[in-house]
C-alpha cells in the first residue's frame, strides 16, 4: 500500500469529492436545472454535508467564498480547465499556482491531464511542476485522468480507464478521478492497475437516484476509493437526500438499496 498523503480530505482513507468546476468545464447551462446552483453560495452550503471530504473549485470561485466557510469545507483547489467554448483537441489551461492554493486554503489541489491527447506532453510536463509544489506544501494531489483526443476512439472502454488510473499511479496522485468504464470487472481493473493509489469514481451527467447509487455501489465494491461527483449532487432539487445516500453507500458499506430504505 502506498503511504498516503490524503489524509486532509479522505474520511476512514475514502473521499467524496463535491466538484463545482462546471461553469467553466461546461458554462452556466448546467445550473439550468436547478437555477440556485448558479451561486457558488448554494453548493459551498451543500458541502457542508458530513459525507462531502473536500469541495473542487477553481480559484475565482474560492477566493469570492471559501474564507466564509474555511471552518465547515476542505478545499480543493482546482489548477487548470477549459471552457466548452475551446474547439481545439482537448487541453487545460494552468489557470492557479499551487502557492496560491495553498494562500487560500486548500488542502489539495485538482489537475486534469488529458492522455492521448496531441497536448499530452506538455500536460504532464504541467502536472509534475504541480506535483512537486504539492508535495512540498504537503497537499494532496488530485489527477482527473480523462485520456481523450483524435486518436481516441472510445474514451471509457475498459483499457483505457484502466490506462487511466494507472497513470495516476506512476504521474505521482494520490488519487485518481476516472470515468466509469461501464462495468464491475472494467472498474476492478482499473482499481487494480493503481496499485495501491486511490481511483475515486467520476459521477458523469444526472441519472436517477437508484440507478446513480447502483453504479456508485459497483464502483465501491470493485475497489474503488469513492466518488468525484458534481452535477449528480448539485442537479438536484433536495442534494442532502442523496448525500445521505452515498454517505451510507461509500462509508458505511450499504447497498444501494438500503441507502434508499428500498
Ligand atoms: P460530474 O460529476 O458532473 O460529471 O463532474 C465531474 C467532472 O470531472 C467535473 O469536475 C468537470 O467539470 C466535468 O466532470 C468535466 O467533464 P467532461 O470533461 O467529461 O465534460
Amino acid at each position: 500500500m502506498i503511504p498516503s498523503a490524503d489524509a486532509a480530505i479522505t474520511r476512514d482513507d475514502k473521499a467524496l469529492i463535491l466538484a463545482y468546476d462546471h461553469g467553466l468545464e461546461h458554462g452556466p447551462v448546467d445550473f439550468e436545472d436547478v437555477p440556485e446552483s448558479t451561486d457558488p453560495e448554494t453548493v459551498f452550503d451543500i458541502a457542508t454535508h458530513d459525507a462531502v471530504t473536500a469541495l473542487a473549485v477553481q480559484k475565482g470561485i474560492a477566493e469570492g467564498y471559501y474564507p466564509s466557510y474555511e471552518d465547515d469545507v476542505e478545499l480543493l483547489l482546482k489548477l487548470n480547465g477549459t471552457s466548452n467554448l475551446w474547439m481545439g483537441e482537448p487541453n487545460s489551461a494552468v489557470n492557479c499556482s499551487v502557492d496560491y492554493a495553498a494562500e487560500l486554503g486548500a488542502k489539495a489541489i485538482g489537475f486534469t491531464v488529458y492522455g492521448g491527447s496531441n497536448h499530452e506532453i506538455e500536460m504532464v510536463e504541467e502536472f509534475r511542476e504541480a506535483q512537486e509544489a504539492a508535495r512540498e506544501h504537503d497537499m494532496s494531489v488530485v489527477m482527473w485522468s480523462y485520456p481523450r483526443g483524435q486518436g481516441l476512439k472510445n474514451d471509457t472502454s475498459a483499457g483505457t480507464i484502466a490506462y487511466a488510473s494507472r497513470l495516476g499511479l506512476e504521474l505521482g496522485a494520490d488519487i485518481t478521478k476516472v470515468k466509469y468504464p461501464g462495468s464491475a470487472e472494467a472498474m476492478q481493473w482499473a482499481c487494480e492497475s493503481a496499485a495501491g493509489s486511490k481511483v475515486v469514481m467520476s459521477g458523469g451527467s444526472k441519472t436517477s437516484d437508484r440507478d446513480f447509487l447502483s453504479t456508485v455501489e459497483t464502483a465501491m465494491r470493485a475497489g474503488a476509493s469513492g466518488l468525484a461527483v458534481g452535477r449528480n449532487v448539485f442537479q438536484r432539487e433536495n442534494p442532502t437526500e442523496l448525500l445521505d445516500a452515498l454517505e451510507a453507500v461509500i462509508f458505511e458499506e450499504k447497498t444501494a438499496d438500503e441507502a434508499l430504505g428500498l
